[in-house]
Protein backbone atom coordinates (compact mmCIF):
# COMPACT_ATOMS: atom_id res chain seq x y z
CA UNK A 1 0.00 0.00 0.00
CA UNK A 2 1.61 3.37 -1.41
CA UNK A 3 1.20 5.80 2.10
CA UNK A 4 -0.19 9.25 1.99
CA UNK A 5 -0.95 10.16 5.58
CA UNK A 6 1.92 8.38 7.51
CA UNK A 7 5.81 7.65 6.59
CA UNK A 8 7.00 5.05 7.28
CA UNK A 9 11.03 4.35 7.70
CA UNK A 10 12.88 1.10 8.90
CA UNK A 11 16.39 1.92 10.11
CA UNK A 12 18.85 -0.79 11.94
CA UNK A 13 15.85 -3.07 12.47
CA UNK A 14 13.81 -0.18 14.57
CA UNK A 15 10.23 1.08 12.41
CA UNK A 16 9.71 4.56 12.42
CA UNK A 17 5.50 5.64 11.62
CA UNK A 18 5.08 9.34 11.21
CA UNK A 19 1.75 10.88 11.52
CA UNK A 20 2.30 12.79 8.41
CA UNK A 21 -0.79 15.31 7.88
CA UNK A 22 0.88 18.78 9.82
CA UNK A 23 -1.70 20.70 7.92
CA UNK A 24 -4.28 19.17 10.29
CA UNK A 25 -2.24 18.71 12.93
CA UNK A 26 -2.17 14.94 12.09
CA UNK A 27 -5.88 14.26 12.85
CA UNK A 28 -6.71 10.83 12.29
CA UNK A 29 -9.33 10.35 9.08
CA UNK A 30 -10.42 7.24 8.16
CA UNK A 31 -7.52 6.69 5.39
CA UNK A 32 -4.40 7.45 8.16
CA UNK A 33 -6.37 4.98 10.27
CA UNK A 34 -6.08 2.23 7.22
CA UNK A 35 -2.10 3.02 6.29
CA UNK A 36 -1.46 2.32 9.87
CA UNK A 37 -2.98 -0.83 10.18
CA UNK A 38 -1.29 -1.70 7.00
CA UNK A 39 2.26 -0.65 8.26
CA UNK A 40 0.94 -2.46 11.92
CA UNK A 41 0.67 -5.63 9.87
CA UNK A 42 3.97 -5.42 8.03
CA UNK A 43 5.84 -5.33 11.30
CA UNK A 44 4.20 -7.77 12.33
CA UNK A 45 5.16 -10.19 9.76
CA UNK A 46 8.33 -8.71 9.72
CA UNK A 47 11.19 -10.16 11.79
CA UNK A 48 14.03 -8.35 11.07
CA UNK A 49 12.27 -5.05 13.29
CA UNK A 50 12.95 -5.39 16.73
CA UNK A 51 11.12 -2.18 18.67
CA UNK A 52 8.79 0.96 16.90
CA UNK A 53 8.69 4.62 17.57
CA UNK A 54 5.25 6.40 16.55
CA UNK A 55 5.60 10.30 16.28
CA UNK A 56 4.00 13.35 14.48
CA UNK A 57 5.19 15.35 11.52
CA UNK A 58 6.01 18.53 11.96
CA UNK A 59 6.44 20.74 15.49
CA UNK A 60 2.77 21.11 16.80
CA UNK A 61 1.19 17.57 16.85
CA UNK A 62 1.63 14.44 17.44
CA UNK A 63 -1.52 14.10 16.92
CA UNK A 64 -4.84 16.41 17.59
CA UNK A 65 -7.10 13.83 17.60
CA UNK A 66 -9.49 12.24 15.19
CA UNK A 67 -10.63 14.22 11.95
CA UNK A 68 -13.51 16.58 12.92
CA UNK A 69 -14.75 17.65 9.84
CA UNK A 70 -14.82 14.02 9.23
CA UNK A 71 -16.45 13.05 12.61
CA UNK A 72 -19.01 15.76 12.04
CA UNK A 73 -20.80 14.19 9.33
CA UNK A 74 -21.23 10.68 10.55
CA UNK A 75 -24.48 9.24 11.36
CA UNK A 76 -24.43 6.70 14.81
CA UNK A 77 -23.65 3.78 12.76
CA UNK A 78 -20.63 5.73 10.80
CA UNK A 79 -19.58 7.11 14.18
CA UNK A 80 -19.41 2.88 15.59
CA UNK A 81 -17.98 2.04 12.73
CA UNK A 82 -15.10 4.29 13.07
CA UNK A 83 -14.52 3.90 16.81
CA UNK A 84 -14.26 -0.02 15.99
CA UNK A 85 -11.93 0.69 13.10
CA UNK A 86 -9.84 2.76 15.83
CA UNK A 87 -10.29 0.15 18.48
CA UNK A 88 -8.88 -2.44 15.96
CA UNK A 89 -6.09 -0.69 15.09
CA UNK A 90 -5.20 0.68 18.38
CA UNK A 91 -5.28 -2.26 19.75
CA UNK A 92 -2.63 -4.10 17.29
CA UNK A 93 -0.78 -1.18 18.48
CA UNK A 94 -0.46 -2.61 21.99
CA UNK A 95 -0.86 -6.44 21.36
CA UNK A 96 2.55 -6.08 19.02
CA UNK A 97 4.87 -8.65 19.29
CA UNK A 98 8.04 -6.37 19.82
CA UNK A 99 8.14 -2.65 21.88
CA UNK A 100 6.56 0.69 20.79
CA UNK A 101 7.95 4.02 22.10
CA UNK A 102 5.57 6.87 21.95
CA UNK A 103 7.85 9.86 20.99
CA UNK A 104 4.83 12.71 21.66
CA UNK A 105 6.41 15.98 20.06
CA UNK A 106 3.27 18.13 20.70
CA UNK A 107 -0.61 17.96 21.04
CA UNK A 108 -1.77 14.28 21.95
CA UNK A 109 -5.27 15.19 22.03
CA UNK A 110 -8.11 12.36 21.94
CA UNK A 111 -7.51 10.23 19.48
CA UNK A 112 -3.58 11.02 19.39
CA UNK A 113 -3.79 10.45 23.26
CA UNK A 114 -5.66 7.62 22.74
CA UNK A 115 -2.85 6.32 20.58
CA UNK A 116 -0.25 7.51 22.88
CA UNK A 117 -1.46 5.46 25.76
CA UNK A 118 -1.49 2.36 23.52
CA UNK A 119 2.25 2.75 23.05
CA UNK A 120 4.92 0.48 26.03
CA UNK A 121 6.05 4.00 27.30
CA UNK A 122 5.82 7.38 26.19
CA UNK A 123 8.49 9.92 25.80
CA UNK A 124 6.95 13.39 25.44
CA UNK A 125 8.70 16.81 24.01
CA UNK A 126 8.84 19.65 26.63
CA UNK A 127 6.20 21.22 24.58
CA UNK A 128 3.53 18.31 24.13
CA UNK A 129 -0.12 18.71 25.69
CA UNK A 130 -2.43 15.69 26.47
CA UNK A 131 -5.83 15.52 27.24
CA UNK A 132 -9.35 14.43 25.75
CA UNK A 133 -11.05 17.28 24.65
CA UNK A 134 -13.87 15.29 22.99
CA UNK A 135 -16.68 15.99 25.72
CA UNK A 136 -16.15 19.83 24.14
CA UNK A 137 -17.79 18.53 20.84
CA UNK A 138 -20.28 17.04 22.64
CA UNK A 139 -19.19 13.25 22.41
CA UNK A 140 -16.50 10.98 24.60
CA UNK A 141 -13.39 9.28 23.34
CA UNK A 142 -14.43 6.67 21.29
CA UNK A 143 -10.91 4.99 20.65
CA UNK A 144 -10.02 3.30 24.36
CA UNK A 145 -9.37 6.54 26.10
CA UNK A 146 -12.61 6.12 28.94
CA UNK A 147 -10.66 2.23 29.87
CA UNK A 148 -6.66 3.39 29.16
CA UNK A 149 -6.78 6.38 30.73
CA UNK A 150 -8.07 5.14 34.27
CA UNK A 151 -5.89 2.22 34.31
CA UNK A 152 -2.59 4.36 33.68
CA UNK A 153 -3.34 8.21 35.96
CA UNK A 154 -6.09 5.83 38.18
CA UNK A 155 -10.32 6.85 38.13
CA UNK A 156 -10.29 10.04 39.50
CA UNK A 157 -7.11 12.11 37.42
CA UNK A 158 -9.13 10.40 33.96
CA UNK A 159 -12.53 11.43 35.02
CA UNK A 160 -11.42 15.25 35.76
CA UNK A 161 -9.48 15.22 32.52
CA UNK A 162 -12.42 13.37 30.24
CA UNK A 163 -15.29 15.66 32.40
CA UNK A 164 -13.65 19.31 31.61
CA UNK A 165 -11.62 18.47 28.72
CA UNK A 166 -8.47 19.98 30.01
CA UNK A 167 -5.23 19.46 28.43
CA UNK A 168 -2.25 18.85 30.83
CA UNK A 169 1.24 19.54 30.28
CA UNK A 170 3.85 16.98 29.37
CA UNK A 171 5.50 17.88 32.79
CA UNK A 172 2.15 16.86 34.68
CA UNK A 173 1.87 13.82 32.25
CA UNK A 174 5.29 12.86 33.99
CA UNK A 175 3.98 13.00 37.14
CA UNK A 176 0.54 11.07 36.76
CA UNK A 177 2.34 8.48 35.54
CA UNK A 178 1.74 8.42 31.41
CA UNK A 179 4.95 9.80 30.48
CA UNK A 180 8.33 8.48 31.11
CA UNK A 181 10.71 10.54 30.08
CA UNK A 182 10.34 14.53 29.49
CA UNK A 183 12.82 15.87 26.59
CA UNK A 184 13.57 19.10 24.46
CA UNK A 185 11.66 18.48 21.74
CA UNK A 186 15.00 18.73 19.83
CA UNK A 187 16.37 15.69 21.65
CA UNK A 188 13.26 13.88 21.74
CA UNK A 189 13.32 11.40 18.75
CA UNK A 190 17.37 11.15 19.67
CA UNK A 191 16.49 10.12 23.12
CA UNK A 192 13.29 7.44 21.91
CA UNK A 193 15.86 6.26 19.06
CA UNK A 194 18.61 5.64 21.99
CA UNK A 195 15.95 3.17 23.99
CA UNK A 196 14.78 1.96 20.89
CA UNK A 197 18.20 0.81 19.97
CA UNK A 198 19.00 -0.55 23.94
CA UNK A 199 16.28 -2.57 23.46
CA UNK A 200 16.91 -4.07 19.71
CA UNK A 201 19.85 -5.55 21.14
CA UNK A 202 17.89 -7.56 23.31
CA UNK A 203 16.30 -11.14 22.72
CA UNK A 204 13.47 -11.28 20.78
CA UNK A 205 11.61 -13.89 22.25
CA UNK A 206 11.98 -12.95 26.12
CA UNK A 207 10.97 -9.19 25.07
CA UNK A 208 7.86 -10.81 23.46
CA UNK A 209 7.42 -12.96 26.39
CA UNK A 210 7.69 -9.56 29.18
CA UNK A 211 5.56 -7.56 27.05
CA UNK A 212 2.44 -10.49 27.18
CA UNK A 213 3.35 -11.48 30.56
CA UNK A 214 2.99 -7.66 31.67
CA UNK A 215 -0.17 -7.06 29.21
CA UNK A 216 -2.47 -9.94 29.36
CA UNK A 217 -1.60 -9.60 33.20
CA UNK A 218 -2.51 -6.11 33.63
CA UNK A 219 -6.47 -7.51 33.04
CA UNK A 220 -6.47 -10.03 35.44
CA UNK A 221 -5.52 -11.02 39.16
CA UNK A 222 -2.34 -11.38 40.46
CA UNK A 223 -2.56 -15.37 40.91
CA UNK A 224 -3.77 -15.75 36.98
CA UNK A 225 -1.09 -12.93 36.29
CA UNK A 226 1.64 -15.30 38.04
CA UNK A 227 0.53 -18.49 36.46
CA UNK A 228 1.43 -16.22 32.96
CA UNK A 229 3.89 -15.04 33.89
CA UNK A 230 5.55 -18.80 34.84
CA UNK A 231 4.46 -19.89 31.19
CA UNK A 232 6.55 -17.16 29.53
CA UNK A 233 9.14 -17.98 32.04
CA UNK A 234 8.95 -21.26 30.81
CA UNK A 235 8.88 -20.69 27.31
CA UNK A 236 11.96 -18.58 27.51
CA UNK A 237 14.17 -21.51 28.91
CA UNK A 238 13.40 -23.25 25.87
CA UNK A 239 14.87 -20.38 23.86
CA UNK A 240 17.89 -20.68 22.00
CA UNK A 241 18.00 -16.81 23.49
CA UNK A 242 18.40 -18.14 27.03
CA UNK A 243 21.23 -20.54 25.82
CA UNK A 244 22.76 -17.75 24.26
CA UNK A 245 22.35 -15.32 27.59
CA UNK A 246 23.02 -17.70 30.24
CA UNK A 247 26.37 -19.49 28.62
CA UNK A 248 27.55 -15.63 27.34
CA UNK A 249 27.19 -14.86 30.79
CA UNK A 250 29.41 -17.46 31.78
CA UNK A 251 32.02 -17.03 29.27
CA UNK A 252 32.22 -13.52 30.07
CA UNK A 253 31.12 -12.08 26.91
CA UNK A 254 28.22 -10.30 24.90
CA UNK A 255 25.46 -12.47 24.04
CA UNK A 256 24.47 -12.56 20.53
CA UNK A 257 20.86 -13.22 20.36
CA UNK A 258 18.96 -14.73 17.38
CA UNK A 259 15.78 -14.42 18.46
CA UNK A 260 14.79 -18.27 18.19
CA UNK A 261 13.09 -20.87 20.40
CA UNK A 262 15.43 -23.46 19.42
N1 LIG B 1 -9.47 17.56 13.14
C1 LIG B 1 -9.40 18.26 11.99
N2 LIG B 1 -8.62 19.36 11.84
C2 LIG B 1 -7.91 19.76 12.90
C3 LIG B 1 -7.95 19.08 14.13
C4 LIG B 1 -8.77 17.92 14.22
N3 LIG B 1 -8.82 17.17 15.34
N4 LIG B 1 -7.14 19.72 15.01
C5 LIG B 1 -6.62 20.77 14.34
N5 LIG B 1 -7.10 20.80 13.06
C6 LIG B 1 -6.78 21.77 12.01
C7 LIG B 1 -7.47 23.10 12.26
O1 LIG B 1 -8.80 23.07 11.79
C8 LIG B 1 -6.59 24.04 11.47
O2 LIG B 1 -6.88 23.92 10.10
P1 LIG B 1 -6.97 25.24 9.17
O3 LIG B 1 -5.57 25.80 9.20
O4 LIG B 1 -7.36 24.69 7.84
O5 LIG B 1 -7.97 26.15 9.80
C9 LIG B 1 -5.19 23.45 11.66
O6 LIG B 1 -5.40 22.09 12.05
C10 LIG B 1 -4.39 24.14 12.76
O7 LIG B 1 -5.18 24.14 13.95
P2 LIG B 1 -5.51 25.47 14.79
O8 LIG B 1 -5.51 26.67 13.90
O9 LIG B 1 -6.76 25.19 15.58
O10 LIG B 1 -4.22 25.51 15.73
P3 LIG B 1 -4.13 26.15 17.19
O11 LIG B 1 -2.68 26.15 17.52
O12 LIG B 1 -4.87 27.43 17.28
O13 LIG B 1 -4.89 25.10 18.14
C11 LIG B 1 -5.44 22.91 18.98
C12 LIG B 1 -4.37 23.80 18.28
C13 LIG B 1 -5.65 23.37 20.40
C14 LIG B 1 -4.88 21.49 18.95
C15 LIG B 1 -6.77 22.99 18.20
O14 LIG B 1 -6.50 22.77 16.81
C16 LIG B 1 -7.80 21.99 18.63
O15 LIG B 1 -8.42 22.16 19.66
N6 LIG B 1 -7.99 20.90 17.84
C17 LIG B 1 -9.01 19.91 18.09
C18 LIG B 1 -8.61 18.97 19.20
C19 LIG B 1 -9.71 17.98 19.51
O16 LIG B 1 -10.81 18.34 19.88
N7 LIG B 1 -9.40 16.68 19.37
C20 LIG B 1 -10.33 15.62 19.67
C21 LIG B 1 -11.02 15.21 18.41
S1 LIG B 1 -12.29 13.99 18.72
C22 LIG B 1 -11.45 12.55 18.94
O17 LIG B 1 -10.26 12.48 18.87
C23 LIG B 1 -12.30 11.35 19.22
C24 LIG B 1 -11.54 10.04 18.96
C25 LIG B 1 -12.50 8.89 19.00
C26 LIG B 1 -13.44 8.95 17.85
C27 LIG B 1 -14.44 7.85 17.92
C28 LIG B 1 -15.19 7.68 16.64
C29 LIG B 1 -16.60 8.09 16.66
Amino acid sequence: MAYENILYEIQDGIATITFNRPKALNALNGALLSELEDALETIQGDDAIRAVILTGAGDKAFVAGADISELSTFNALQGKRFSAQGQRVIGMLQDLPIPVIGAVNGFALGGGSEIALACDFIYAADTAKFGLPEINLGIIPGFGGTQRLPSVVGPAMAKEMIYTGKMITAQEAQAAGMVNRVCSAGALMEEALGTARTIAGKGRVSLRAAKQAINKGLKTDLDTGCHIECDAFALCMASEDAKEGTTAFLEKRKPEFKGRLQ
